[in-house]
């Protein structure tokens, strides 16, 4: 028997949500217009040039490549999730506390790893798990708990063709077809509430998030992310075509050679949703769930470049804080420009000081002896960044943040839970510095092989 592979499923799965939420979320259409656009200019410019991208595993893929985000509610329902994208090749990358940034919830990245298949299709999705023993209130917890165990949000067939996956190793494209339409059912939205008006209402009072994740049949996706090659020019195009983004990029400053995740996001959408009332009919209600957002992404990070970063981005925000109106935001921009001066903006410098990680090219043939600074120096190897494929947490909370309203909620919760975010999963996450580390490895040993065979270096 022939099975399709989980390159092929993952990038089917991909474009049927993206041809979901863009009917859910016409918003989302016109993004994917912007972003499609932009980077269309940023390849034809020197831009595209000095960003040294591999055309092949970066640039050919651009205008597939986006993210989602979900939020589940129980134990079962992320274990079950991670059997799922497990068939479409993704694999549940990095831990997130997101607590730290007072949001109830802890989260992986499901993604593909090997650098082929990143290559054939990067399709992440951002799933976080909500954190009910952070519901204060006991009877409220007792409610939201029980209205999560009670639900299914997997389709008999989509649990059913998991299983057949599973055992024979694969699905044979007709499987394949179905399980895409299958697992799409997950994250479709359902605007019809299981919890009454004045649950939800409750639920709304302890955390937006909460009532989020609880009140509904699924967890819709609550957003689908374009990546673009240049988000001011798209934060700038947004503005222009009416979308409410917002008043800063998340993340680093712009720069010659972009680092990490640079992201943006407009508010979410006040949605009609409808409560039961208990006696066969509906009281119609609104809801905020779902957003947009784009984002531009540059090399990934050392442990050593991520905690200049870190250190960095905390040096800024200690000082100040963009506001949500933008009343600052010339100021805040001025601030991240300058303290970022102390972060190389040169790939070279980058690499030489062990700050982020990169691909090695073979520049040309001639007989050179030395290490790899020297074969670097002479052009006989190259460099280009390896793309980061994960997630900011601070981004992500800005982002959570920004959709629940900017409410300030300044009180970190509890401390992070990561063996039991393990637990629930029925896995271990990956490590995101060693899968970067070993793709460089990997390129640095084959172009070494290369030029031995060429008889290039001694
Ligand atoms: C997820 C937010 C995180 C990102 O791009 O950092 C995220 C959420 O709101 O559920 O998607
Ligand atoms: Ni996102």
């Amino acid at each position: 028997m022939s099975f399709k592979t989980p390159n092929h499923i993952r990038a089917e799965f991909s474009a049927a949500m993206s041809a979901m939420y863009r009917t859910e979320v016409p918003a989302y259409g016109t993004l994917m217009q912007i972003v499609g656009q932009i980077n269309d200019e940023t390849l034809g410019s020197d831009v595209a040039q000095s960003l040294n991208l591999t055309p092949e595993e970066d640039t050919d893929r651009i205008s597939q490549e986006r993210h989602g985000a979900i939020r589940l509610g129980t134990a079962a329902e992320l274990a079950m999730i991670r059997r799922v994208f497990a068939v479409m090749g993704m694999f549940p990358v990095g831990y997130y506390d997101l607590s730290v940034a007072s949001v109830p919830v802890h989260s992986t990245a499901f993604r593909p790893i090997a650098r082929d298949d990143l290559a054939h299709n990067p399709f992440r999705v951002f799933t976080s798990l909500l954190r009910t023993e952070l519901i204060e209130d006991d009877a409220l917890r007792a409610k939201a708990e029980t209205a999560l165990t009670a639900r299914s949000i997997f389709t008999p067939t989509a649990i059913a063709l998991t299983t057949k996956a599973e055992d024979q190793g694969g699905l044979c494209d007709e499987d394949a077809d179905d399980f895409v339409a299958q697992v799409l059912e997950t994250f479709r939205w359902h605007p019809d509430a299981r919890v009454d008006a004045h649950v939800f209402d409750e639920l709304i009072a302890a955390h937006r998030l909460i009532a989020d994740v609880v009140s509904f049949k699924g967890p819709h996706i609550n957003h689908l992310t374009p990546r673009t090659l240049d988000i001011d020019a798209a934060q700038t195009a947004m503005a222009d075509r009416g979308l409410p983004a917002k008043a800063v990029v998340e993340g680093p400053p712009r720069r010659k050679c972009p680092i990490l995740l640079r992201q943006t996001a407009f508010k979410a959408l006040d949605e009609a949703v409808r409560f039961p009332d208990g006696a066969g009919g509906w009281v119609e209600g609104q809801h905020t769930a779902r957003f947009g957002e784009i984002e531009q992404r540059g090399v990934a990070l050392t442990v050593k470049g991520r905690a200049l970063y870190d250190d960095l981005l905390a040096r800024v925000r200690a000082d100040i804080l963009p506001a949500a109106d933008g009343s600052n935001t010339a100021a805040y921009c001025a601030a991240l420009d300058q303290v970022f001066e102390a972060f190389p903006d040169d790939w070279r410098e980058m690499h030489d000081q062990g700050l982020a990680y990169f691909k090695y090219g073979i520049g040309g043939l001639s007989n050179v002896k030395g290490d790899t600074a020297a074969l670097l120096d002479k052009g006989i190897l190259t460099l280009s960044p390896i793309i980061y494929e994960d997630f900011l947490p601070v981004s992500a909370a800005g982002i959570f943040q920004s959709n629940l309203g900017d409410e300030a909620r300044d009180t970190a919760q509890t401390a992070s839970q990561r063996d039991t975010f393990e637990a629930a999963l029925g896995a271990p996450v990956a490590d995101e510095f060693d899968l970067y580390q070993a793709t460089q490895d990997a390129s640095l040993k084959a172009c070494l092989a290369q030029l031995q065979t060429a008889g290039s270096v001694a």
